[in-house]
């Protein structure tokens, strides 16, 4: 079995192609759960959403997240109430969200749930919340006044994930970001016997900040995949000091972080013993060999899901 950390549209790219190459039945997604919320009373989990709707074959190309052939019928209703709909949430997608929140509210776990979802669009892979604890990403902003002109509302707040990433467009700069109980959070069901078992570790071109950081926040994962240091196997989501999508580079510089692969290289370097880097960043192989890691130059930009099956070849041959 291969066990993949995995965020959002990144690693559900990846992860198409990780399914080309090895069954999907030996693969196991440990998925950041700290970009979940709850509106309009529904339990929202994006990231794992984003991986199940692109592997079912079903995710719209153009937002990377959500379902193809979507349709707006209830956001524009509830928008002509004056309700919230800055978070836009898809009739069919809909049905995603009620179906979780009608099962967590009857006492079925969110793993229990996950599967269940999964199961019912065919997806084979395993795909396990990191945790079943309530861990959440929350970001300081840097200029109170700027979000203020944007949503006075949020003004002088401690902003939620998809208050930043969605209705500020993470257009705004930050000063700190933590995760919120990670520090009692504890690994999801199956999650360690995952990370402990699995034959390969992989750690998907997701933000490392975002998507990454919440799931290696939790105690026992990190002592875990510091243990098997030597059979993790990372891949850079930054290409030439940018990220792809999102907002990886300016948060890594705003956070102290240098915005390249060394910058992530440096991050992950404490419990993976090996990154590959895109071609594009070849010069900086040296460097990151420099603390401690082993170094493979491949091309890593998922254009489709050719690029994605060659690129899950390579992260599988480096782990060896
Ligand atoms: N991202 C957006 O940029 N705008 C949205 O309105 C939006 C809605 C949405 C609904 C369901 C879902 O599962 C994801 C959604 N996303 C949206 C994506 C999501 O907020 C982010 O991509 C992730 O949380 C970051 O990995």
């Amino acid at each position: 079995v291969i066990t993949a950390l995995s965020g959002g549209v990144g690693a559900s790219k990846f992860l198409a192609g990780l399914v080309r190459v090895v069954p999907a039945s030996d693969v196991t997604a440990v998925v950041n759960t700290a970009d979940d919320m709850v509106l309009h009373g529904l339990s929202i989990s994006p990231d794992l959403d984003t991986v199940m709707y692109r592997l079912a074959g079903r995710d719209n190309p153009e937002t990377g997240w959500g379902l193809a052939g979507e349709s707006w019928t209830v956001m524009g209703a509830l928008g002509a109430l004056g309700g919230a709909s800055w978070f836009a949430l898809g009739d069919k997608d809909l049905a995603t969200h009620l179906y979780r929140t009608q099962r967590l509210s009857e006492g079925a776990g969110l793993a229990q749930v996950t599967a269940e979802l999964f199961a019912a669009h065919g997806v084979a892979i395993r795909a396990l919340p990191m945790s079943e604890d309530a861990v959440r990403t929350r970001l300081t902003p840097a200029e109170p006044a700027e979000v203020a002109a944007l949503v006075p509302e949020l003004a002088g707040k401690e902003l939620a994930f998809q208050e930043y990433f969605v209705r500020l467009h993470h257009a705004v700069a930050v000063t700190s970001l933590r995760y919120a109980g990670a520090t009692d959070a504890r690994p999801g069901p199956g999650v360690i016997e995952a990370l402990h078992d699995a034959a390969a570790l992989v750690v998907c071109p997701s933000n490392p900040l975002l998507s990454i950081g919440p799931i290696v926040a939790i105690r026992e994962i990190a002592e875990l995949l510091a243990a098997r240091r030597e059979d993790v196997v990372a891949v850079s989501p930054l290409v030439a000091g940018a990220a792809i999508k999102g907002p990886a580079d300016h948060l890594m510089a705003e956070l102290g972080h240098e915005s390249s692969a060394l910058g992530v290289a440096r991050l992950y370097a404490p419990w993976a013993a090996t990154m590959v880097i895109d071609e594009a960043d070849a010069a900086c192989a040296r460097d990151i060999e420099s603390v401690g890691m082993r170094c493979v130059v491949a091309p890593t930009v998922m254009h489709d899901v050719t690029a994605a099956t060659h690129l899950a070849r390579v992260v599988l041959d480096a782990g060896h």
